[in-house]
């Protein structure tokens, strides 16, 4: 990552001369929900101008949605991109045009990082891992083999790759742990409803759901109780986000364990703009804490929770 360019007049711009274009995946969960309304409410307490757009979880979108903003020669650039390829070209236009782009929630595989100027966000393959940890120390004694199901998030982004890869290399120490089916649910209630449904029919004795996100969990456990089984008993369920919904199914006991993601990014978004356009360096990779949650934990949490 590159140091910001200093603002041209040497003087730093008032908050209401500030415009950040903002470029979002789109609507898919209940995360998704509350990062955007974090951003939307962060940059009105910053009085900043925000030119936001929804991509509809379509890559062309936010392709198209960044050329407009060059266009319209905005303050800065931030965006959430859908998966993790095929940004260089939009990013160089964005750079050759002088205006800084700050990545939020997911990275991009960009061999060159002078094209953004940090990437704030979770680290997802750490999430994976604590997904990966609880279920190993769970089944630690087991003699039988626990078979796995997994439902991926949308498939080429960041946090399903890497919650996917954090997961698998944890698991990978104890031999009876068996992910027999992984498919993507493109983080949606309906999509991991739809794939839920597919696995149970396919496989006899799923032991555990490992759900990349709240919303597809609480799709699959649908499909679950619509098969006769309980969620959270007869299939042991994971996921991540804790979103209010994913909170409130683990305070009844129907998922076991989240591990938290944390959405409520536009506070850091809009300081980060600040310094940006005040033409202050920034650290290159700024990561969100999070914890982790069992059902206990979950019902204790839950009348507290912000989103
Ligand atoms: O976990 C999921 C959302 O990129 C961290 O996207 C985000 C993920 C989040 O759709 O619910």
């Amino acid at each position: 990552a590159t140091k910001a360019p200093a603002a041209d007049t040497g003087k730093t711009k008032e908050a209401k001369d500030i415009t950040l274009g903002f470029s979002q995946v789109g609507a898919e969960s209940g995360w998704r929900s509350a990062n955007t309304k974090s951003i939307q409410d962060s940059a009105k307490e910053a009085g900043y101008t925000l030119k936001f757009s929804d991509a509809q979880q379509k890559q062309e979108n936010q392709i198209k949605a960044i050329r407009s903003f060059i266009q319209q020669k905005v303050d800065v650039i931030a965006f959430s991109p859908v998966v993790e390829s095929g940004w260089d070209t939009v990013l160089k236009e964005a750079k050759d045009a002088g205006i800084p782009v700050v990545l939020t929630d997911r990275a991009v595989d960009s061999k060159d990082t002078s094209l953004y100027v940090t990437f704030l966000g979770s680290d997802f393959v750490e999430e994976g891992r604590k997904a990966g940890q609880w279920l190993s120390e769970k089944y630690k004694d087991t003699t039988e083999d626990i078979n796995i199901v997994e439902l991926q998030g949308t498939t080429g982004s960041a946090p399903a790759n890497d919650r996917m890869a954090g997961f698998a290399e944890v698991i990978a120490s104890n031999p009876h742990l068996k992910v027999i089916a992984s498919q993507t649910g493109d983080f949606t209630r309906a999509k991991g409803k739809e794939v839920m449904q597919a696995f149970l029919k396919a496989n006899k004795d799923i032991d555990v759901l490992y759900a990349h996100n709240d919303d597809m969990a609480l799709g699959a456990i649908q499909a679950i109780e619509a098969a006769g089984l309980k969620p959270g008993q007869d299939i042991t369920i994971i996921s991540v986000d804790a979103v209010k919904d994913g909170m409130q199914a683990a305070s009844e006991g129907k998922i076991n364990f989240i591990v938290e993601c944390n959405p409520m990014l536009g506070p850091q978004l809009m300081e980060i703009v600040r310094n940006v356009v005040d033409g202050k360096s920034v650290e290159p990779r700024i990561v969100t804490e999070e914890s982790t949650f069992t059902s206990e934990q979950a019902k204790e949490a839950l009348p507290s929770r912000a989103y």
